[in-house]
């Protein structure tokens, strides 16, 4: 009896265990060999020499691959986009004006719609430089203020009480402020703007009937996902700052957390009107290379989150090297402009070396227009951030946005949005 049972267990179980457990790698002497396609070398196989070249013939194909193989495409501006500014207020003690818009997609209050909520420094006379960002939990949960309105979307809820069938309660309000450092980015002279990411696309896989795509037809295999409907909620923000005269349109720095920094990557690919690009543990699908399958996979992501990327994507399913691009060429679509990868050290799973390494690999894009890119040919020590045109740190500690994570992305946007050194 007890033989048969462990006989039993072993047959069925032990398998399936050995499985899961060998379905990720975390040691770098396993990782496949591979390697990674050109950014320089065009369809045709000739080299690209010039920035000209690369804008007017390299940059369209690679930006079509990614496309067409991976996020997909998304619709342009819709005709009918109507802003509402619902509340404009002196806060913070009279440092700093808070604004609520409402972003209408399809120009009426009943239909999908986002709300940004702008927090600009007091202080600064003209256009504030502004760090765009999606939040996780809505807009109520970055800071305590009373104001801020809640969600009127799909929430999943996280702490408890923070929604009630799915829909946010007071309970989460300011729950999520360690992430966001509001103070200190006012104090530093810059704006803050942040979008709750369920009002443009709830983040579940529903056959696209919810958010925004409630005005589109079902996606194709080459058409949006979720990250790229994220982005393109992002570019309807920046519509929104173009109009808005105490924001400057022309220095938006465009930063996203985990799936969210997977985002702000391909908006800043998508759309080159953000002037700088801030990937914080974006991991796989994001700035972390995929042919080196370590940590997280695209089998895996592909799996847990059928939604996120197109349906062409899943070609690449424990067969990335099929990919006609990797993710050091979705940085060099930054280029030239400033792009800044953070990893965790405690965060394995999103590679922490595959994502210093599409940094360095989109190097020779930047250097064609004369830029650097990333100064350095290893990794940084932990907690050592680098920044060239390109920055990098791995911080110490878990999967997070923190005070230190803000600090160097405010640095780094010191360096190139008001020319400090
Ligand atoms: C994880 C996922 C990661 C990352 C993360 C997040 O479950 O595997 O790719 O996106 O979620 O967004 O929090």
């Amino acid at each position: 009896m007890r033989l048969s049972f462990w006989l039993f267990f072993g047959v069925i179980f032990v398998p399936f265990l050995f499985a899961q457990s060998t379905g990720f790698n975390y040691d770098e002497a396993k990782v496949p060999e591979y390697t990674l396609p050109d950014p320089l070398v065009l369809a045709d196989g000739a080299l690209v020499k010039t920035a000209k070249v690369w804008e007017t013939k390299r940059r369209p194909e690679v930006l079509e691959l990614f496309k067409r193989e991976m996020y997909g495409r998304a619709p342009g501006k819709p005709a009918n986009l109507k802003f509402l500014v619902f509340d404009e207020n002196k806060v913070l003690k009279a440092k700093a004006v808070r604004k609520q818009v409402e972003v209408q997609f399809a120009g009426k209050a009943d239909g999908p719609r986002m709300t940004l909520l702008i927090y600009l420094p007091a202080q600064v006379k003209g256009p504030v430089p502004t760090f765009l960002t999606l939040n996780f939990r809505g807009n109520h949960t970055v800071t305590d203020d009373p104001a801020i309105r809640l969600p009127h979307s799909w929430v999943r809820g996280r702490a408890k009480g923070e929604a009630v069938n799915n829909r946010a309660t007071e309970k989460g309000r300011g729950v999520a402020k360690s992430r966001w450092n509001v103070t200190n980015i006012l104090k530093r002279g810059y704006g803050l703007a942040t979008i709750y990411y369920g009002d443009i696309d709830p983040d579940f896989d529903d056959d696209w009937k919810n958010g925004v795509h409630a005005l589109y037809p079902k996606p194709k295999a080459d058409e949006w996902g979720s990250i790229a409907t994220w982005a393109w909620g992002l570019s309807r923000a920046l519509d929104y700052f173009e109009i808005d005269k105490d924001i400057d349109h022309k220095r938006i720095a465009v930063m996203g957390h985990s799936r969210l920094g997977k985002t702000s990557l391909w908006a800043g690919a998508a759309d080159q009107r953000f002037a700088m690009v801030i990937s914080n543990n974006s991991g796989c699908g994001g700035a972390a290379l995929s042919r080196r399958a370590f940590g997280e996979t695209v089998k895996r992501i592909n799996t847990s989150f059928p939604h996120w990327f197109n349906d062409n994507f899943l070609k690449y399913n424990d067969n990335e090297k099929a990919c006609p691009v990797d993710q050091h060429m979705l940085v060099a679509l930054v280029a030239p402009r400033p792009v800044y990868i953070a990893s965790a050290l405690g965060d394995q799973w999103a590679d922490p070396m595959g994502e210093f390494l599409s940094g360095m690999h989109a190097n020779p894009v930047y250097q064609l227009y004369g830029l650097k890119g990333l100064p350095a040919s290893k990794q940084p020590a932990v907690d050592n951030p680098v920044m060239g045109t390109i920055g990098y740190h791995v911080r110490s500690g878990k999967h997070d946005v923190t005070d230190y994570d803000w600090e160097q992305y405010l640095n780094f946007a010191d360096i190139h949005f008001k020319g400090k050194r």
